[in-house]
């Protein structure tokens, strides 16, 4: 019976590890993936999706702690704990980090992407791969383009129906001089702040407003001390995904190979549930009596008009050529 026993339970050790070839390079890890975001995020279900994937390949050797609402320090500090090769991932909008790398600058250029389609094709074709190469120099290894989603802007000041409403608000933007400009060039009185410091910052009204997409202005609860919600749609930041290039040139081809496999397979989940989650934030937001309003079509052209003297303003910071493939993608992608 004993013998039984023993033999049943090795048969389904062997089925387990069915899906890990004998000849697989693993070893054990603990990846710590760092996010400024709550885990109740969109990025929460990406990293489970992460997490799972990478237990299927490795035979359960590569192992994920995900950290939550800035545990391990804002976007900047983490990506340069990675760049120092002491953390292994972070989850981080592009626009921090144009200090290390002007380039990506690019994707903060207000009302750059019209809706996801264009955003996904350009940064899983070959456009998100050019700036990859780029972060590859700056000791970051790209594995993914997550979704942070587009942007609106919330404060408790007054509805923004007009760009001339945004004059005199203060506005905290990401620590971006692209942004800075957008919103200077609107009037508004724009302040620099991490991510970490914006919840306080609104409940004391040292600022008056923020921008960020619906899940997280829901999911950071910032609905809780905003009274007015405009649905500017300004711009798409997306997520990057990236590891120590320090250790990621420790690992082994099957360790990269899978770790890149399954951010993409993450990213499907991930855009998925914020797509869903977008609008039930939405709601969520409202229900707690948040004023929404849109932009008619006019007054969302004005703002666009408005907003292009600050592409003419930083292409040269972000580099000619690359704004021009950017444009190049894009109108590849709306002829289709
Ligand atoms: O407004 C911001 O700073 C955000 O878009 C954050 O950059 C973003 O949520 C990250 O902190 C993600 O972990």
């Amino acid at each position: 019976m004993k013998a039984f026993k023993f033999a049943l339970a090795a048969g389904v050790a062997a089925t387990v590890m069915a899906a890990v070839p004998a000849s697989a390079q693993f070893t054990e890890r603990n990846i710590r993936i760092s996010n400024g975001v709550n885990e109740d995020h969109p990025n929460g279900k990406g990293v489970e999706k992460f997490r799972a994937c990478l237990t299927d390949k490795s035979g359960g050797k590569l192992k994920v702690q995900g950290f939550w609402g800035n545990a391990l320090g804002g976007d900047l500090q983490a990506t340069q704990a990675l760049r120092s090769g002491t953390q292994e991932i972070v989850v981080t909008s592009s626009s921090p980090l144009i200090g290390i790398l002007p380039e990506l600058g690019v994707f903060d250029l207000p009302f750059l992407f019209a809706n996801e389609k264009e955003a996904d094709t350009v940064l899983d074709g070959s456009f998100g791969k050019h700036i990859d190469t780029k972060l590859e120099t700056v000791g970051l290894v790209n594995l993914a383009y997550w979704e942070n989603g587009f942007r609106n802007l919330t404060n408790s000041r007054r509805p923004v129906e007009k760009w001339e409403d945004f004059k005199g608000l203060k506005v905290r933007v990401m620590q971006n001089n692209v942004f800075l400009d957008t919103f200077k060039n609107m009037g508004a009185n724009a302040v620099p702040m991490a991510f970490g410091e914006v919840f306080t910052a609104l409940e004391t009204k040292a600022i008056d407003g923020q921008e960020n997409p619906f899940v997280t202005i829901d999911t950071s609860k910032f609905y809780e001390v905003q009274k007015y919600l405009s649905v500017t749609r300004h711009a798409y930041t997306p997520f990057l995904v990236l590891y120590s290039k320090k250790l990621w040139d420790g690992l082994s081809k099957d360790e990269q190979a899978a770790l890149r496999d399954c951010a993409v397979v993450a990213r499907d989940e991930q855009r998925k549930v914020s797509r869903e989650l977008s609008q039930a934030s939405l709601n969520k937001i409202k229900g707690e009596g948040t004023v929404v309003n849109e932009l008619n079509a006019q007054e969302a052209d004005r703002m666009r008009e408005q907003a292009k003297s600050v592409w003419e303003k930083h292409a040269a910071t972000i580099g000619p050529e690359t704004v021009k493939l950017m444009q190049a993608e894009l109108e590849k992608v709306r002829q289709k």
